[in-house]
Order: C-alpha cells, then sequence, then structure tokens
C-alpha cells in the first residue's frame, strides 16, 4: 500500500481524536464520561440561576463565552451552588467535595452545579475551556482539586511583577483553577525593608485592586510581610506589625503570610516566631473571623539548612497554633518534591508542609530563562500537603508556560501527564505561533550549572543525532542543521508576532540570542561538510569564510552575553541551547577545523569558545588555567595543587581591546609574599610598574596599591622577581573593569 495515503489517514484520524473539546480543558477533570458528539456552540443561550448567581463574578465569566445570553432561547444553561433551587435535581451528583462542581453538557441544555460557590465557577471554566474552538461536546464531567490550595508566591529577587502583570496572572489562576495568590516579592520595600511603613497612595490602590481581580477569579490574595530583617522580639515591633496588618485588612486583604527566609541572627529565632505567629491568631485572625488561617515561611525552610541540634523545626511544631501552614522547598532550596520529603518535614512540624517550589524562579541562573515542564514531583502526595505553590520568574508571562502545569499537577496529580499538559499550555499562551514558540522552548529549558545543582532535561531528542554527526555522519550533521534552521526560523517568526506583546517581550533577549546560535550552527553544520577540502562551487561559501562566520557569530553571542546595558547589571547574560545544542556545536566546529588544518596544513584556532582575554605563563603549571569574564570581573580560576613558580616566571593576561581597571586582587595562599612578585600593565608602548602589598599580615590576599584604578592598558603580567622559586598557592585571580 502506498505510504503517503495510510500516513493520510493516520493524520485525519489523529486530527479527529484532537478535536475532543474536553481535552482543550486544564486542569484534566477527575471524572469525564463523553459520547463522542461534538456539535457548534449555540448563537444564544438563557440562563437560569438563583438570583446571587445572575449578578457577579460567575455569570460574569459565564457572559464571555461566545452565544449570547437571551430571556428565552432553546438552549439552556442551568447553573447553581449545593442549596440552590435550580440545581436540587442533581444534588446526589455533585461530589461532596470543597470546589468540587458537576457539569453535564448535552446539545440541548448545560448543568452546571457546584459544591460551593468556588465549585460553580470552576464548572464555568470548564465549559469555557471546552468551548475555546467555539465547539461543545456532549459529556458529564464530576470534578474537584486533589491539593486544596494552589498556585504561585512571587517570592522571588529582581523586578517585582508589573500592576498589568499581576491581574493577568490572577485571571489566569482562575482559568487554570488555582486558587493562591502570595504577594512576597523580596524587591517591594514595604514587603521587607520598610515593612513597618503603609504602602503609599498609590501602591495601596493597586493591592485594593488586586485583591478585588483576586476575588473574581476565586483566588486567595494573601499579602505576606518579611519582617525578619531587623525586627526586634519587643511590644513596640510586635504593633508595628500588626498596624500594618490592620492596614492591609482596610485595604481589602483577607488572608496573610509571615516570611522568615533569608535571614540569620534575632529574627531567625524559632519560639519567638512562633509566639509572634500565635499572636496574631490569637488577636487578629480569630478576631476578625473572616481572615484565612495563617501561613509562615520558616527560616530553615529546606531540609538542607534544617539543623536538626537547634530543635527549630520541632519548636514550631509543636508551639505554634494548629491552623497555621508551615511552607517548605523540600530537601533543598531549589528541589523537586516527593513523599520521603513530605514525610520527613510533616512528621516534624506536626502538620501538613505547605509547599514553595522553587520552579520556574530563576533569580539564581538569570542568564537562562524557563520554558519547560514541570515535572519531576510525586504524582503521590497529594494527600500529603496543605498546599502547594511555585515560585515564578520575574517574567511573568513565560512562567505561566510552567504555572499551567502546576496547575495540573495540583488539581488531578495522579493524571498528571506533564508533556501533553506542556504542548497544550504552548498552544494556551500563543495559539497564533505555538509551533514556533514550541520549537524555542527546547532550547530554555535547563538552568545551566547552577549552586543549587538543580538541572533540567534540554536537547534529549537531538542526542543520538549529536552522537552520530560526531562520529563522521553526514546525514545527522545535516539534521543537525535543520534543527538550527528550525530554531532561527522559530526566532524570526516570535519576533514577528504581536500578538501577546508582554510574552515577546520578555523573551527578546533570548530570541535574539537564539538567532545567532542557529547561524552559528549553520555555518558549524557546512564546516563540518566542506571539513575534507571539497572544493565549492562558489568562491564566497569556501571553508575559510564559514570559519569566519562561526567565529564572527560566537564573538556576537559572546558580546550579547556580556552586555550589561542588555538586562541586569549584575548575573548578566543571555544563554539557551546550554545543555546539547551549543556544546554540540562547538565540538563540531573544533573537529572541522582541526580536520581542515590537517588536510590543508593550515593553523586555524581549533578552540571554540571566543574569549577577549588570552592567558599565557611561563609557569607550565599556570599555563592551561582558564580565564573567563563574569559580569565585569576577570577571573582566572583556581589551581587546585601547589605551583612551583621558577625565578623569572611569569603570567601574562592580554585583552584584545583596552582594559580601563577598577581594582583587582589575587590570593596566592601564602602570607607575605606579596613582595617577591611584579605587577606590572603595558600602558602605551611600556610596562608600569603597580605596587603590590598585604592589607594584614596573616591575610595572604594581594592587593595593588591606589594607582591601578583608572589606569588603562592591554596588557598586565606578574613576575617572580625574587630570584629564587616560590612554591605558591594559585586559589584565586580577579580585577575588575570600569
Ligand atoms: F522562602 C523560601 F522558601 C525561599 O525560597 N526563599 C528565597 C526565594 O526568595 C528565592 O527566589 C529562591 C530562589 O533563589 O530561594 C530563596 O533565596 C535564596 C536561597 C539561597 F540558597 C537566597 C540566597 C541563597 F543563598
Amino acid at each position: 500500500m502506498n505510504k503517503k495515503i495510510l500516513t493520510l489517514g493516520l493524520m485525519l484520524f489523529a486530527g479527529l481524536g484532537a478535536t475532543a473539546q474536553v481535552s482543550l480543558v486544564n486542569p484534566v477533570p477527575q471524572e469525564v464520561k463523553t459520547a463522542d458528539a461534538i456539535f457548534e456552540a449555540p448563537a444564544q443561550w438563557s440562563i437560569s440561576a438563583d438570583k446571587k448567581n445572575l449578578n457577579g463574578h460567575i455569570y460574569d465569566a459565564l457572559a464571555t463565552a461566545a452565544p449570547e445570553i437571551v430571556k428565552k432561547a432553546d438552549f439552556k444553561v442551568t447553573i447553581g451552588v449545593r442549596g440552590d433551587k435550580q440545581v436540587s435535581k442533581y444534588k446526589k451528583l455533585i461530589p461532596a467535595k470543597t470546589e468540587g462542581y458537576y457539569l453535564k453538557v448535552t446539545d440541548k441544555e448545560i448543568v452546571i452545579a457546584g459544591n460551593d460557590e468556588s465549585g460553580l465557577f470552576y464548572g464555568v471554566q470548564t465549559l469555557l475551556g471546552m468551548m475555546k474552538e467555539g465547539k461543545l461536546e456532549a459529556c458529564t464531567i464530576t470534578d474537584w482539586p486533589d491539593v486544596p490550595f494552589r498556585g504561585t508566591v512571587e517570592g522571588f529577587y529582581g523586578t517585582p511583577w508589573s500592576h498589568e502583570a499581576r491581574k493577568s496572572q490572577l485571571e489566569f489562576y482562575g482559568r487554570n483553577k488555582m486558587n493562591v495568590y502570595i504577594y512576597g516579592p523580596k524587591d517591594d520595600p514595604w514587603h521587607r525593608d520598610k515593612w513597618r511603613e503603609p504602602y503609599p497612595e498609590v501602591e495601596a490602590n493597586r493591592i485594593a485592586e488586586l485583591v478585588e481581580v483576586a476575588k473574581k477569579n476565586s483566588v486567595n490574595f494573601y499579602w505576606a510581610i518579611h519582617p525578619g530583617v531587623d525586627i526586634k522580639w519587643n511590644d513596640e515591633d510586635r504593633d508595628f506589625l500588626m498596624a500594618k496588618l490592620e492596614v492591609m485588612y482596610q485595604l481589602g486583604v483577607r488572608s496573610f503570610a509571615v516570611f522568615f527566609d533569608d535571614i540569620w541572627g534575632e529574627g531567625a529565632k524559632a519560639d519567638k516566631q512562633a509566639a509572634l505567629l500565635n499572636y496574631i491568631d490569637d488577636n487578629f485572625v480569630q478576631v476578625k473571623k473572616d481572615v484565612a488561617p495563617l501561613i509562615l515561611c520558616p527560616t530553615e525552610y529546606n531540609k538542607g539548612w534544617a539543623n536538626e541540634q537547634g530543635g527549630y523545626l520541632r519548636t514550631l511544631g509543636s508551639n505554634l497554633n494548629k491552623g497555621i501552614e508551615v511552607m517548605w522547598t523540600g530537601n533543598s532550596v531549589v528541589a523537586c518534591i516527593d513523599k520521603p520529603t513530605m514525610e520527613w518535614i510533616n512528621e516534624r512540624i506536626e502538620r501538613k508542609g505547605y509547599i514553595w517550589l522553587n520552579f520556574p524562579v530563576n533569580d539564581f541562573v538569570r542568564d537562562h530563562i524557563l520554558m519547560g515542564p514541570a515535572y519531576g514531583n510525586g504524582l503521590d502526595i497529594a494527600c500529603d500537603v496543605s498546599g502547594f505553590v511555585s515560585n515564578p520568574m520575574e517574567y511573568a508571562e513565560t512562567s505561566k508556560i510552567s504555572l499551567y502545569g502546576i496547575a495540573d499537577y495540583c488539581w488531578n496529580m495522579e493524571a498528571y501527564d506533564y508533556q501533553s499538559n506542556w504542548e497544550k499550555s504552548l498552544k494556551d499562551i500563543l495559539p497564533s505561533n505555538h509551533e514556533a514558540l514550541r520549537t524555542f522552548a527546547l532550547y530554555n529549558k535547563d538552568l545551566g550549572p547552577n549552586g543549587h545543582g538543580f538541572r533540567r532535561e534540554e536537547g534529549e531528542e537531538l542526542k543520538d543525532l549529536v552522537e552520530a554527526a560526531l562520529g563522521g555522519d553526514y546525514y545527522a550533521v545535516g539534521m543537525i542543521n535543520t534543527a538550527c534552521y528550525e530554531l532561527g526560523l522559530a526566532c524570526d517568526i516570535l519576533l514577528n508576532d504581536n500578538s501577546n506583546p508582554q510574552l515577546l517581550h520578555e523573551l527578546r533577549p533570548w530570541l535574539i540570542q537564539g538567532k545567532n546560535l542557529a547561524a552559528y550552527g549553520g555555518a558549524v553544520c557546512l564546516m563540518r561538510m566542506m571539513s575534507d577540502g571539497s572544493q565549492s562551487t562558489s568562491n564566497l561559501v569556501t571553508f575559510e569564510n564559514l570559519y569566519q562566520q562561526a567565529r564572527s557569530l560566537q564573538k556576537q553571542m559572546f558580546d550579547l552575553e556580556n552586555n550589561k546595558a542588555m538586562r541586569h547589571p549584575y548575573q548578566i547574560g543571555t544563554k539557551l541551547g546550554t545543555k546539547v545544542m551549543l556544546p554540540a556545536l562547538n565540538k563540531l566546529f573544533t573537529m572541522a577545523t582541526e580536520k581542515y588544518n590537517e588536510k590543508k596544513g593550515t593553523d586555524l584556532n581549533t578552540t571554540a569558545e571566543y574569549n577577549p582575554y588570552k592567558l599565557t605563563s611561563s609557569v607550565k603549571q599556570l599555563a592551561l588555567l582558564p580565564i573567563k569574564l563574569n559580569g565585569d570581573r576577570v577571573e582566572i580560576a583556581s589551581a587546585l595543587e601547589v605551583i612551583n613558580w621558577q625565578a623569572d616566571g611569569e603570567l601574562m593576561i592580554e585583552s584584545e581591546t583596552p582594559i580601563t581597571f577598577q581594582g583587582m586582587d589575587f590570593n596566592f595562599g601564602v602570607n607575605g609574599v606579596a613582595k617577591h612578585f611584579r605587577l606590572e600593565l603595558f600602558v602605551n608602548g611600556a610596562w608600569k610598574e603597580v605596587s603590590l602589598l598585604h592589607y594584614r599580615e596573616d591575610d595572604p590576599v594581594i592587593h595593588t596599591g591606589n594607582e591601578l584604578g583608572g589606569m588603562t592598558a592591554t596588557k598586565l603580567r606578574i613576575t617572580n622577581k625574587s630570584g629564587e622559586e616560590q612554591k605558591v598557592y594559585f586559589k584565586s585571580f580577579s580585577f575588575i573593569r570600569r
């Protein structure tokens, strides 16, 4: 049989299956019965509901659906909450679960019956999700959440989300059935540094508005205070805190959290923290009666930091009032959560932990943006957590990709399929160009090496190809070339998409770097194919010109990575494809260049990474140490052995462009050795000496004299001037450029 026809047939078939409207709903509902009947939504429908549901946020949500709401229509929508007359017939079908609902869709009518108001709202969201493409599917759904509190904590360091971004988040949470938003951006002054002071009017009004938007979306807006940096455990500070909570209450806030993370000293005492929280609970939460249970973020918020001897967690466990929730990031600051994680912490805090998941937050890897799926958390911990919130990136819109998964995971844990959720999320966030977004996102999943050791899968789909290509398979090189072409194509398409301006604004630096990476890949793959010295039909497309192009792109990527105007003043850089694609291309570049050198007897530099700084040394052990730019700091990696620095041996650093020095220090690990070495800078064609000194006799760090600041040079060298060998450790060396 003709293969093409067969594939076409299969595709059509798959196409039919994929249109099931219920599969568009996120999170995946608990119990679904469908009759495989899909039909156009009616042009009009009438709504029958109890008075209280005929106006308000639930009705408003329903009104966003395409059908026009009229008094009398053939198609009837009945909505209600357990106890309402309208849905009394369905009493037995409504799940007796908090936030649960029953939904029935036929070609004549729809019934949505919530176990409570949230449940009804979520039933409406399910209907809206199913109608995304204008169609309905006959079904009955019985649905409820696994985790009672699901959502986010805006808890990262860096630029807090904008007001607009927050509103958009709250609507996104409503649509995806998340019910918690904890407001706690580290860089909001009135959350942390100025916790005692009330918000100025403009900021106060914004918070009041967010509370309203949250309510409309069935989200609890938690406002968090972070007093631990300078709190005194006295009545005065306690009253300051109570007063601030009262001010926030007046703005409409009804849910509160107190954070004690990333502090030390006085503020970090468990008994004091517990006493304060109990005081707030007794004298504020219980008195007001309409305030949600308090949430505490402890100082020892992960197992890695838990000091068992100190008894911090057990003190919280026994002292804190039972209703107070305790947050937990897992076995380390950034970790996936599993059953043993929960068993360990729940026993200590004498309650179910409230998970603060440090994903997709990128405040510790700001050169990467994270667009991958949320995976790796246990699918069997629904009963072990009281809440589960994600700490996202300062890139609010991009974070929605992962949050879409968090929402699904928390709602229906056992059924959670991260891959299919991820595919769905890309369509949800950028329907116009979800394929381009998907291709681009493939290169933006991993975090790169980081202090927390938290990595993500990236480039798995390329691994076999890369291996084959490195093994000399030209077909595989061609496939990598195609992948690079697709990446460039995706970047260009996205840079021209204006359907989600916020998303594309956030992604822009990475899209531009993505184009560089793609073009680099193209050049490298061609280089590899021409590296056997075969003749080109073009005078321009020659190996040596492709080599120049690849070099140029290495430099362009480097410049973009080190351009501080581009993004953050620290932790700068814009990286993607760092797990598989970039290293593969660099290897191909080196291989191709080596091959060519061999064939042609040329001497082209085979090292792939562009570096404007070059280190040379007549001290053998130093000659191969890597030198790197890190922001504005140029560093030589430390040596792990004793260095035998011979008399007159020198270490030289050359820069492509003149450097203006800000400061310099280095550590040879031996006290008092500054007098044995000479530092010189090459200024205007001549070597100029700069003095070296120790600040203290017992401190091996060597500093430079004040004359260094502001000097401009293209090279520097350090020479052993003592006339004899010096045994030193090369612990650190760095200078800062202006
Ligand atoms: F409160 C905690 F649960 C928590 O995670 N606190 C911070 C959080 O604001 C930040 O976004 C997150 C990821 O960087 O980690 C915590 O911050 C840290 C963690 C460290 F290990 C800050 C400095 C650290 F060294």
